[in-house]
Order: structure tokens, then C-alpha cells, then sequence
């Protein structure tokens, strides 16, 4: 049979590099398209960067995106690229519905335009959900978005639908909860927390300030809902699928398991509150039902809540002794 070929867009970033890693395993020959920056970003990616080949190209520019379809012929694309931080969204509203709503039209044109039969994932999010309407959330649960980066991805999630029901393109929309790893960027909670008492732990910072302690969100580990994505594309029919644990935990309970991996239990202690990093429109609760996934794909995560904090704790204080030697 012959290698199969997939194009990874938003590649530098958490989900693609372990996407990445997840299709070379399975004999993919991997694409990504990479846009310019003055400095090359490929922290996540430099272990597996000769095994892959990155296309120089970016969402705002139909162009670079066509030909990078064009160029690679994937039997797969998986669109990742987005501006993925919530609280930015706000600050640069126009800016994310180019990236991460029309982002989208413009890589299904270039996928309708150049290579019609190419399976194509969409990276929807469970930020779509918002004020949620009931719980938990499931495929048929209606949107309620609370931030331009959540109506963003609604444009996004019914685009993809869109060009299914339009030109029969094979076409998946995953609604994916919150996911985590030693990788997320720093400016998400998770990440911030994990980082921070790493440096706490090495007396290298001495307390954290965060935002609204009581948001809840269902957290679950990267490298399984990368596996999702590829499963989705493997099925008969394209569909839309909710991928998530099942379990939510507020902000509070990932600080008081993340200082237990350091042992302190007086967490509070080290931990103030700004009102920068609260949002104009939060979103309060959000907790998956991934039975269909479970049942049609075959699907279920390995990670459990402590488990992920503790595999971030551990890995941010190795990271933070590698870089002071
Ligand atoms: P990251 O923020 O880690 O990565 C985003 C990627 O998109 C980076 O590679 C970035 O490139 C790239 N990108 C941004 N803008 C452009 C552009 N204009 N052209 C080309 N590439 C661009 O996000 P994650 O890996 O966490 O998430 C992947 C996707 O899944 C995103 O669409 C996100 O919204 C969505 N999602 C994520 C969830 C999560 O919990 N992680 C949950 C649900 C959905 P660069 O390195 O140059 O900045
Ligand atoms: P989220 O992730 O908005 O869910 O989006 P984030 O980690 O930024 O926020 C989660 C919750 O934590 C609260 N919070 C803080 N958040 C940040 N970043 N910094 C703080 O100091 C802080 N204090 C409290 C937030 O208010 C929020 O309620 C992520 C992204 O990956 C999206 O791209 C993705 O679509 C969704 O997950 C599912």
C-alpha cells in the first residue's frame, strides 16, 4: 500500500507536534505548514524536525495555502493553526475570526479547489459550548460561544459542515474539551500553575498570580486527543465527535494537586489574585460526554487529572534545572 500523506497546519504548536509524532509512527509521510517568524519556533518539533517537511505558508494568505495542499497532495489534512489563546481574543477580535474562523473557509477552498478527495479534520473546541445549556455536553448540545475566539470556532465548526453538505467533501468537526501536556503554552492555566510551582519548588519564584479560581473544566492529556483526531478520519462516514474525559475540575483543585506533587498543602498561601486575568464573559463549567466517540470510534482517555498534573509538575522542574545547568 502506498505511504500515506498528511498536512498538519498549526504543526509548531501543542496538538500538531504530538500529531505529528502520533502519524510518524504509523509510516504518514508528514507535512506542516509553518509561517514566517524572525525567529524560528520549532521548540516542539526540533526532536522529529528531519523527519518531517515543513511548507512555508500562512491561514491569512490563500495563496501559500493552496499551494501547500497543492504541493503535498495529503490524503489527510488535520487544520490546527489557529489563535488558540481565549483572553487574546478579546484584545485581537478581528485578528482571531481571520485566523480561526476564515482561516478555515480558506483551507477548505484550497482542499475543494486542489485535492477534493483529502479527508480533513477541523480543531473545533468545546469553548463553543460557553454558557453551557446543558450538562454534560455532547454533539447535539447547542452553542453558546462567551468570547471572539468561541464564536471564532462556531464559524469554523458550521464552515466545515458546510463544505460537506455543499460539495460532499469529507469533512470532521472535533469538539474538543480542554488538553493539556508538558507542552501547552505557558499563558494557559494549566501551564502557568505547573511552571510556577516547578520554580517555587526550585526557590526560583516564591508565589503565582492567577484569575478566577472557580472556572471548571474537563482537562484531559494532548497525546490522547491527538489520537481522536486521526481515529475520526479512519471512519466510513465523516461525522462530528466530542472528545473529553467525562471529569471537571475548577481551577483551585489543579493548584492544590499541582503543589501536592511538591508537597505543600497550604497552597493558598502561595497563590494571589488579579483582576487582569479575569475575562469579560467567562465560561463557568464545562464537562464532556464522549460516548459516541467511545462507541463509534473505539475511543478513550489514558491520562487520568492527577496523573496529567503531576507528568506537567515533573517535567517543568526537569526543564527549569536543564536550563540553569
Ligand atoms: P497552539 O496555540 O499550541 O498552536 C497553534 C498553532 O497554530 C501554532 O502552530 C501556530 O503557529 C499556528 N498558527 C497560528 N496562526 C497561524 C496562521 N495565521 N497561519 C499558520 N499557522 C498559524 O494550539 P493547540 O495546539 O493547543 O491547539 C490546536 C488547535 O486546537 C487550535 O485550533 C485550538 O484552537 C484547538 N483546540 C485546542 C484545545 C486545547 O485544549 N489545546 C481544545 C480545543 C480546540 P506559531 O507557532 O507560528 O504561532
Ligand atoms: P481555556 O484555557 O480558556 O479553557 O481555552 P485557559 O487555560 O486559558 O483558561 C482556563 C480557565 O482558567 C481560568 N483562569 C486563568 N486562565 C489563564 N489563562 N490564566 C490565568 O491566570 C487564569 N486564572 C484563571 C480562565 O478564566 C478559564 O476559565 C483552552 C484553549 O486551548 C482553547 O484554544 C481551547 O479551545 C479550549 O481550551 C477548549
Amino acid at each position: 500500500m502506498a505511504q500515506k500523506r498528511a498536512l498538519i497546519t498549526g504543526i509548531t504548536g501543542q496538538d500538531g507536534s504530538y500529531l505529528a509524532e502520533f502519524l510518524l509512527s504509523k509510516n504518514y509521510k508528514v507535512f506542516g505548514l509553518t509561517r514566517r517568524t524572525s525567529t524560528p519556533n520549532y521548540e516542539r518539533i526540533k526532536h522529529i524536525e528531519d523527519q518531517i517537511e515543513l511548507i512555508p505558508g500562512d491561514l491569512l494568505d490563500q495563496q501559500s495555502v493552496t499551494s501547500a495542499v497543492s504541493y503535498s497532495k495529503p490524503d489527510e489534512i488535520y487544520n490546527l493553526a489557529a489563535q488558540s489563546f481565549v483572553a487574546t481574543s478579546w484584545s485581537q477580535p478581528v485578528l482571531t475570526g481571520e485566523f480561526t474562523a476564515l482561516g478555515v473557509t480558506r483551507v477548505l477552498e484550497a482542499v475543494r479547489q486542489v485535492k477534493p478527495d483529502a479527508r480533513f479534520y477541523q480543531a473545533s473546541s468545546s469553548e463553543m459550548f460557553g454558557k453551557v445549556r446543558q450538562t454534560p455536553q455532547n454533539e447535539n448540545t447547542p452553542f453558546h460561544p462567551r468570547s471572539p475566539y468561541g464564536v471564532a470556532k462556531v464559524y469554523g465548526h458550521w464552515i466545515t459542515i458546510n463544505y460537506r453538505e455543499s460539495y460532499g467533501l469529507y469533512n470532521v468537526s472535533g469538539i474538543l474539551f480542554n488538553h493539556e501536556s508538558p507542552r501547552r503554552g505557558l499563558e494557559f492555566v494549566t501551564r502557568k500553575i505547573s511552571h510556577s510551582v516547578a520554580k517555587i519548588y526550585l526557590k526560583l519564584a516564591d508565589h503565582l498570580i492567577l484569575g478566577n479560581l472557580n472556572a471548571k473544566r474537563d482537562w484531559g492529556f494532548a497525546g490522547d486527543y491527538v489520537c481522536a483526531m486521526w481515529m475520526m478520519l479512519q471512519q466510513a462516514k465523516a461525522d462530528d465527535y466530542v472528545i473529553a474525559t467525562g471529569v471537571n475540575h475548577s481551577v483551585a483543585q489543579f493548584c492544590e494537586e499541582a503543589f501536592k506533587v511538591i508537597g505543600i498543602t497550604n497552597w493558598k498561601k502561595y497563590v494571589k489574585i488579579s483582576k487582569d486575568f479575569f475575562r469579560p464573559a467567562e465560561v463557568d463549567f464545562l464537562v464532556g460526554d464522549a460516548a459516541r466517540a467511545r462507541k463509534i470510534l473505539g475511543w478513550k482517555p489514558t491520562v487520568t487529572f492527577g496523573e496529567l498534573v503531576k507528568m506537567m509538575v515533573k517535567a517543568d522542574i526537569e526543564l527549569l534545572k536543564k536550563n540553569s545547568r
